[in-house]
C-alpha cells in the first residue's frame, strides 16, 4: 500500500510535447489568430494519431510508406474540431450570442459541441433527410436547435449566410477563416511526427475547406522553417458530386458518401489553387469505390471511418493503377514516397451504410450446436 502511494505521487514522466491534450490553440498558438484576451474554448481536439499502414503501404510498393491520420478520434468525430475551436473562441471573444451552420452533418455536430462548451446558442441548418444518423444524434445530443431544410447542402449555405448578414449570429462554416486557421494544425502535426512534410498528401474534398486549411499550414510551416518540402495534394470527389472535378456546379449532388454532398464547393477557388501550387489532383471515385475502401479499410487495418473518409483510400488504390487515372501528374507513384491518408470522420458517425448487415443477423437457439454450426455457415 505505501508503495503504491509513493509511486502514485512520482512525478510523471513526460515524453511527449506539454501542449498536448490540451487542444490545438494550446499547442499551436503563434500560428493562431488568437491573443492574450481570446477566452479559449477547447474539449482537448487535435493530436490525433498518424497511423502506419503496412497493408497499404505494401499495396502501393516501392518502398513507399503510407500512413493515416485518424481525425475520427477528435472530441466529436471529426476534423471539424480543430476549426471549430478558434471560430467559436473567436466568437465569444467578439461577444457572439449565438453560432449558426449549414452541414451535411459533421460541422453541425461539432458546432452544437463547441456551443455548449461556451454556453452559447447554436442553430444548425441542415438538408432533411440526408443526415446520416449518428450526427444527427449529436446535434440533438448537444442542445442545438436542428432546422432541417427542403433543399440540399448548398441551399443550406446559401440561407446561412444570409442569416449570417444579422448580428445575432456567428456564422462557423468554412466561409469564416478561423475555421482554416485551425484546421491548418493537422498539416503541423504531420510534419511534427514525420521530420518533413510527406510527398503526397489525399483527402476527400467536399465543400473544400479542409484542402485549403491543409496547403496553407503545409505551406507556413514551411516558411517557418518547420519544413522544407510541400507536398502534392490529392483531392477526392464523390463521381455524383464532383464539381471541382467537372468544372461546373452539380445542381443535384448524389453520393452514399453524404458529408460530401456537395455541388457548389463554398472554397472552390483555393482548393484549384492548392491542386495547382502542389502540382496535384483532384479526382473522382464511385460510391461502389468508396464502400469498398471503407470495408477494406476497417476489415484490413482496424480503422472504421465514415464512407466520405475512404475516399482518398478508394483514390489511393486508383494512384495504383496508373491506367485508370490519366489525370494523375505522375504516371508512378515515386519511389520511397511518404504518403499521408487524412480519414476525416469515425466510422460511427454513419452507421445506416451498414444496416442491411444488421437486419440479416438472424438469432440460433441458445446452444453450443446450433452456435457453431452458425460459425461454420459464414
Ligand atoms: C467526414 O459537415 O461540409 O472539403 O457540413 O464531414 O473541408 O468540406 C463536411 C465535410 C470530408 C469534406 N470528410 O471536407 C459539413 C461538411 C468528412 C466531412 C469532408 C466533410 P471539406
Amino acid at each position: 500500500m505505501r508503495d503504491l502511494f509513493d509511486r502514485m505521487n512520482e512525478p510523471a514522466e513526460v515524453n511527449v510535447a506539454p501542449d498536448r491534450g490540451r487542444g490545438v490553440i494550446a499547442r499551436y498558438r503563434t500560428f493562431l489568430p488568437v491573443s492574450e484576451s481570446t477566452p479559449i474554448v477547447s474539449l482537448g481536439e487535435g493530436g490525433t494519431p498518424l497511423i502506419f499502414s503496412p497493408r497499404l503501404s505494401a499495396i502501393v510498393g516501392r518502398g513507399c510508406e503510407v500512413y493515416l491520420k485518424y481525425e475520427g478520434l477528435n472530441p466529436t468525430g471529426s476534423f471539424k474540431d480543430r476549426g471549430m475551436t478558434v471560430a467559436v473562441s473567436k466568437a465569444i471573444e467578439r461577444g457572439a450570442a449565438a453560432l449558426i451552420c449549414a452541414s451535411t452533418g459533421n460541422t453541425s455536430a461539432s458546432a452544437a459541441a463547441y456551443a455548449a462548451r461556451a454556453g452559447i446558442r447554436c442553430v444548425v441548418v441542415l438538408p432533411a433527410g440526408k443526415i446520416a444518423s449518428g450526427k444527427l444524434v449529436q446535434a440533438f445530443a448537444y442542445g442545438a436547435k436542428v432546422v432541417a431544410i427542403d433543399g440540399n447542402f448548398d441551399d443550406a449555405l446559401r440561407i446561412v449566410r444570409e442569416l449570417g448578414q444579422r448580428d445575432d449570429f456567428a456564422i462557423v462554416n468554412s466561409i469564416n477563416p478561423d475555421r482554416i486557421a485551425g484546421q491548418k494544425t493537422a498539416a503541423f502535426e504531420i510534419v511534427d511526427e514525420l521530420g518533413d512534410a510527406p510527398e503526397l498528401h489525399l483527402l476527400p474534398l467536399g465543400n473544400a475547406g479542409n484542402i485549403t486549411a491543409y496547403w496553407a499550414g503545409y505551406r507556413e510551416y514551411r516558411d517557418a522553417g518547420k519544413s522544407r518540402t510541400l507536398p502534392a495534394m490529392l483531392g477526392f470527389q464523390a463521381a455524383g458530386a464532383a464539381p471541382i472535378f467537372h468544372g461546373r456546379v452539380v445542381e443535384q449532388p448524389e453520393t452514399i458518401a453524404s458529408a460530401i454532398r456537395i455541388g457548389n464547393p463554398a472554397s472552390w477557388e483555393a482548393a484549384k489553387e492548392a491542386v495547382r501550387d502542389s502540382h496535384g489532383v483532384v479526382d473522382i471515385v464511385t460510391d461502389t469505390e468508396i464502400l469498398e475502401a471503407q470495408y477494406w479499410l476497417a476489415t484490413h487495418e482496424g480503422v472504421f471511418v465514415e464512407p466520405a473518409s475512404a475516399a482518398p483510400i478508394a483514390g489511393l488504390f486508383k494512384c495504383c493503377e496508373p491506367a485508370r487515372a490519366p489525370a494523375y501528374p505522375f504516371t508512378k507513384i515515386p519511389e520511397a514516397s511518404r504518403i499521408v491518408c487524412t480519414v476525416t470522420g469515425h466510422g460511427l458517425k454513419d452507421p445506416d451504410v451498414m444496416a442491411d448487415r444488421l437486419t440479416t443477423l438472424n438469432a440460433v437457439a441458445p446452444n453450443e450446436q446450433e452456435v457453431l454450426r452458425a460459425i461454420e455457415e459464414s
